[in-house]
């Protein structure tokens, strides 16, 4: 295994819990690669995840990490940050935990651009429970709360993260590694809330259910079936709109002209303490 890998990940909690073929491995590749790229001091770096496949995530990480409550990593990645703002403060979570449960805090953690960095390891499914749909499961999906296919629409976690006024958004995919890596890593580097929509596969319960071929076959999907937008263009999820039959990925939002939640309480504190 890469050194830049192996360096961050607590080898004694190895072997992981995740089946043959999911792609959560190498979603994490990716959040690694993009640690070790960015330099960040990992002393002062904290991990927080929910819970679910993706959210296991955080046991294998030799950072300081916190292991929180199902849809619940915001709002304590909100308090470690408060409290201590010289720490990178990152969060880990699945589909079902980001834009489910934890959907609220999602949404509130992005509108007050707090400088947390959201890794949403998206596999259209509640994996950890065993297939439950979740809102990304796409409508006519199977799911073992879908037997008959799925009613709903899908949230799109980037157009939401927009809606909501996210000031970092982008989509990778487990197929397209190195442009993942590049995406988590300048979530990093932004100061603000930062979402990456990070499409991972879950072939034991996803998978199977829809028909979707090995765990390979489903990777081989995302590449077959996104387009990248350019580099860099700004709120431009509809970009490529000769192509809307495949997926957009890459960089939708980089702005820079929000102020950061951390900064203003800290301003505010300055001004009450003053008495002014
Ligand atoms: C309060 C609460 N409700 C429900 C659960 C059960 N639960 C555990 S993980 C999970 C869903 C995980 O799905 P997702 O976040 O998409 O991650 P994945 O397992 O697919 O990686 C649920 C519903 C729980 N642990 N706590
Ligand atoms: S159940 Fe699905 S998401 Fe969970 S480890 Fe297995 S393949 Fe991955």
């Amino acid at each position: 295994m890469n050194s830049k890998i192996l360096k961050h990940l607590r080898q004694d909690k190895l072997p992981h819990i995740w089946c043959p073929g999911c792609a959560h491995g190498i979603v994490l590749r990716s959040l690694l690669e993009a640690i070790d790229n960015t330099g960040l001091n990992t002393s002062k770096t904290v991990i927080v995840a929910g819970i679910g496949c993706a959210s296991r995530a955080s046991g294998y990480l030799d950072f300081d990490t916190v292991h929180t409550v199902h849809g619940r990593a915001i709002p304590y990645a909100t308090g470690i940050k408060l409290a201590n703002p010289e720490l990178k403060v990152i969060v880990i979570t699945g589909d079902g935990d980001a834009t489910a449960i934890g959907g609220n805090h999602l949404i509130h953690g992005i509108r007050r651009n707090i400088d947390i960095t959201t890794v949403i390891f998206n596999n259209n499914v509640y994996g950890m429970t065993s297939g439950q749909y979740s809102p990304t499961t796409p409508s006519g999906a199977w799911a073992a709360t879908s037997p008959y296919g799925h009613l709903d629409r899908p949230f799109d976690i980037c157009e939401l993260a927009i809606g909501a006024g996210a000031t970092y958004v982008a989509r990778g995919t487990a197929y397209h590694q190195t442009q993942l890596t590049k995406l988590i890593e300048k979530g990093i580097k932004h100061n603000g809330f930062a979402v990456i929509d990070a499409l991972s596969t879950c072939p034991t319960y996803f998978g199977r259910k829809n028909k979707r071929g090995t765990a390979a076959d489903m990777i081989t999907w995302f590449k077959e079936n996104t387009i990248t937008v350019k580099a860099n263009s700004v709120n431009d999820i509809n970009q490529n709109k000769d192509d809307n039959s495949k997926m957009k990925i890459g960089e939708f939002r980089n702005i820079n002209d929000v102020p950061e939640f951390t900064n203003e309480y800290q301003k505010l504190i300055t001004q009450v303490m003053k008495g002014e």
